[in-house]
């Protein structure tokens, strides 16, 4: 999963791409990539009673400071979604207003990838050519009227190439000095958060152990990559299941509503390919059995076919043969 953060030069975009990664230095020239792991008691509490000699792995996000918002840039276009960094600490912010700004420049490059993909086929008269046509002329008529491609609804397959941006998640940070609100605001469907990034940038910087007393001394109760993790999961609609083995306890992160068997192929294609069944039991089944042994005498392991939708927190084991 990839966040790419935008916003306007010196918004602080880069101050809050390390205090959420950890990553310290300002490289203004150049882009940057880092990764976060997503903290997670479950997969803890898992890999700790049942196979604590096993590697353990969370799920990751990709963030992307960005030097300069370009949408026709291939990086930015394949993210899966947006931070905006408005900034809060030299001005009194505007987030409506940037949010308004942004969405704008998004759908002015979808449309005019749209335009251009339309010339293209302008001339094409077979089956294919004609339904994206079709399509993409609808998309390009909800943005003439201001409208993101997202309202489109499901964008088909053959179409997720052009990675339109204005069907994207956006999130916007709002990079304040102090006396920040921690309550979360919602404008225009984008989750709006403030943060004090230069704060926190300095405390990403410290040991583990001075960490928190340092948040609780500047009266920030909880880290600024926990908060923005959790709008993350909540924007894109995401859902954790966990596997786990003798040689791996692994948390995977996937859209909510999503079924067995394509879960499956997010583990590995040839699950997904040669799907059988699954075994499925939910992590709170299994805890409060107090082991796996004991949840098979009771019963709480249940075997689910490929229409199965995954549940937060489900512990699945996959039948496949390919
Ligand atoms: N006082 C204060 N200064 C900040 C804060 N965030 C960023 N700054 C300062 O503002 C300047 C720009 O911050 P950056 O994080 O580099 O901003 P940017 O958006 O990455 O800038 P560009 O990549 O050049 O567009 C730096 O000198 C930071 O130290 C903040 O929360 N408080
Ligand atoms: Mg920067």
């Amino acid at each position: 999963m990839l966040i790419a953060i935008v916003g306007k030069p010196g918004s602080g975009k880069s101050t809050v791409f390390s205090a959420i990664t950890g990553i310290s230095g300002l490289h203004r020239a150049s882009e940057r990539h880092g990764t976060v792991l997503v903290p997670d008691e479950r997969l803890d509490y898992l890999h700790k009673t049942y196979h604590p000699d096993a590697k353990k792995t969370y799920v990751h996000i990709e963030f992307l400071d960005t030097v300069k918002i370009d949408f026709s840039r291939e990086e930015l276009r394949v993210a899966d979604g947006y931070l905006l960094v408005v900034d809060g600490f030299s001005r009194v912010p505007d987030p409506e207003g940037e949010i308004r700004e942004l969405k704008e420049e998004m759908m002015l490059k979808d449309l005019e990838i749209i335009e251009k993909r339309l010339a293209k086929l302008d001339r094409a008269f077979d089956q294919e050519s004609v339904r994206e046509k079709k399509i993409l002329t609808a998309l390009k008529e909800l943005l003439d009227n201001g409208k993101p491609v997202r309202e489109y609804g499901e964008i088909p397959d053959f179409l997720r190439g052009f990675n339109f941006s204005s069907g994207k998640p956006v999130i916007c940070v709002v990079n304040s000095k102090e006396g920040i609100e921690e309550e979360e605001k919602v404008i225009e469907g984008v989750p709006v958060l403030s943060l004090q990034g230069e704060i926190e940038k300095e405390i990403s910087e410290l040991s583990l152990e001075e960490r928190d007393e340092f948040y609780k001394s500047m009266g920030i109760s909880e880290p600024a990559a926990k908060r923005i993790i959790r709008i993350i999961y909540k924007k894109l609609g995401l859902i954790t299941f966990y596997t786990m083995n003798r040689k791996e306890v692994r948390a995977w992160s996937v859209e909510d509503g999503i079924n067995a068997k394509t879960a499956a192929g997010v583990i590995h294609s040839d699950m997904e390919r040669g799907f059988i069944r699954a075994e499925v039991i939910s992590f709170d089944d299994l805890k409060s059995a107090g082991s796996e042994k004991k949840a098979r005498e009771l019963g709480l392991y249940r075997v689910e076919g490929k229409d199965y939708p995954v549940r937060d927190g489900d512990i699945l084991f996959i039948r496949f043969s390919v």
